[in-house]
């Protein structure tokens, strides 16, 4: 892995794993997700990872009408990447997950390396009152329920996109993902500095044990060599240790209330905002400096946020 004194922060705004009622402070309706990931950006995130929802229910929306209010209103204010989900929800079709990306052509778009089952349903034991019934069978439904990524998915996403010069944060949630990776890397798919999101302790993908950060990193250095730039997602809890671990072995850092709700032990996180500050103070406390985008830009190869279809 190429080493760069600069630290990506990416900020996941939304997302599709939790539900409104779990938080007040998750952005739903678009001026919210606006002012969500322009706090993000200001707070240091050079990238921001975006999901649309229901502005009424809170339930995922992947319509790409459903994005473009937030996106003008963010490319106004900030000038930071701009990162769309192809992930969308487990239950989506693919073509549904990828309409936003290949319509709107961002500058990056997130890949699922693999099929894998999202186990969300041990949240129902934490969280019990749910505003909107499709919340409650969202985790449900989970013990039940394969998030598709087939190769022909796969290769279905990487064709379309790559064709508006969208490069891709590719979500590997286990070691077979980066083999995967590699296999698409091997056919001439994809093409390095590969942005390879190593994702730990979501139930059904790696868990967040060091020796499990440790053998993504090791499994990727083999792969892709000096061919990929490394970040890591901690799910929940799991976020700044796994954070602080891998920015001192040189990873970058994914943040953001798609992935972990908290701000510290039982402390709900009031905005996406505090947790870039409290990853940024880590990484700060590190000896690390922040990139800023269009630092980002050049370190991953991004085609520039004046060439996206939004
Ligand atoms: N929340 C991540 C673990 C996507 O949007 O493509 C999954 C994710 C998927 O970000
Ligand atoms: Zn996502």
């Amino acid at each position: 892995m190429a080493k760069s004194n600069k630290v990506i922060i990416t900020c996941a705004v939304t997302g599709a794993i939790h539900t409104p009622s779990m938080s007040p402070h998750l952005p739903v309706t678009p001026e919210q997700i606006a002012d969500a990931a322009i706090g993000a950006a200001e707070a240091g995130a050079a990238i921001v990872h975006l999901h649309a929802r229901n502005p009424e229910t809170g339930k995922p929306d992947q319509s790409p009408e459903a994005f473009q209010p937030f996106l003008k209103v963010i490319k106004q204010r900030t000038d930071c990447v701009i990162n769309l989900t192809t992930g969308g929800a487990p239950y989506m079709t693919v073509e549904e997950r990828l309409r936003p990306a290949a319509e709107l052509k961002p500058e990056v778009a997130s890949l699922n390396m693999g099929s894998m089952n999202f186990g969300l349903y041990p949240m129902l034991n934490r969280f019990k009152d749910f505003k909107f019934e499709w919340e409650r069978q969202h985790l449900e439904n989970s013990r039940d329920l394969v998030f598709k990524n087939t190769f022909a998915d796969i290769e279905y996403v990487l064709k379309t996109c790559s064709e508006n010069g969208t490069r891709f944060e590719f979500e590997c949630y286990d070691t077979s993902h980066l083999y995967n990776l590699a296999h698409f890397r091997d056919r001439g798919l994809v093409k390095g500095p590969l942005f390879v999101q190593t994702v730990f302790g979501l139930l059904g993908g790696i868990g967040p044990h060091p020796e499990d950060v440790l053998h993504m990193k090791r499994t990727a250095d083999r792969l892709f060599g000096d061919d990929y730039r490394w970040s890591v997602l901690g799910a929940g809890r799991n976020q700044m240790p796994i954070a602080a671990m891998a920015a001192a072995m040189g990873a970058n850092v994914r943040v953001g209330l798609e992935d972990s709700l908290w701000d510290g032990p039982g402390k709900l996180a009031e905005s996406n905002a505090a947790q870039v500050r409290r990853a940024r103070s880590i990484l700060e406390g590190l000896g690390l400096e922040i990139a800023t985008p269009a630092e980002a830009r050049e370190i991953l190869d991004l085609k520039g946020g004046d060439q996206v279809g939004f």
